[in-house]
């Protein structure tokens, strides 16, 4: 098996966002992706030891920023290399309230998704939350970020939680 096939999937970068009890939690991820069109569903997998997947299993919705090539490295950092149990990841950016009453970040974010679980799917270290669509919006027209862009242009690097995560050769 060659781990290089992999390198060759492609994925755009999101910050994933959900709410309870007052709390908010939120995690850059990659695996987000549109799963069927009518009804409009989607999907996002995330391991089960971040604050956002635990949350979200609590509160059965979360919102999702589809991230712009222009993304600071800091606000990927905040989001994809600190835990929402530690910080408040929110504080200070220029975010909105969706229709389901989610926090998602508007700073660089293209469009953005309110979505409700619909089914869990257990996969060992992570959780495939598959998602009806209650919501979306167009919030800019630059171009998004790819996982390619991120790593070859930003010179990025993806933690040991991304389900696509690789060690270096
Ligand atoms: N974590 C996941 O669980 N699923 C992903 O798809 C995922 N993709 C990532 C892609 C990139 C480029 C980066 C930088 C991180 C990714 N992560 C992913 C890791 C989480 O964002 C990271 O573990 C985060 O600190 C979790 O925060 P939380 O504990 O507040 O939820």
């Amino acid at each position: 098996m060659d781990p290089k096939a992999f390198f060759k999937l492609s994925y755009g970068l999101y910050i994933i966002s959900t709410e309870n009890e007052g709390k908010q939690a939120g995690c850059i991820a990659n695996t987000f992706n549109q799963v069927t069109s009518s009804p409009a569903q989607v999907s996002v997998t995330l391991n089960k030891n971040n604050a956002t997947e635990q949350m979200i299993e609590k509160s059965g919705k979360f919102a999702v920023a589809v991230l712009e090539q222009s993304a600071t490295m800091e606000l990927i950092g905040r989001f994809g290399f600190h835990c929402s149990r530690d910080l408040d990841k929110f504080s200070g950016l220029d975010c909105g309230i969706d229709e389901q009453g989610l926090p998602f970040v508007k700073e660089h974010a293209a469009s953005r998704f309110s979505c409700k679980v619909v089914k869990t799917v257990d996969l060992g270290t992570h959780v495939m939350f598959i998602a009806e669509v209650a919501g979306c919006e167009v919030l800019d027209n630059e171009p998004v970020m790819t996982y390619e862009y991120y790593h070859q242009v930003k010179n990025g690097k993806t933690p040991k939680n991304a389900p696509s995560y690789q060690e270096e050769p």
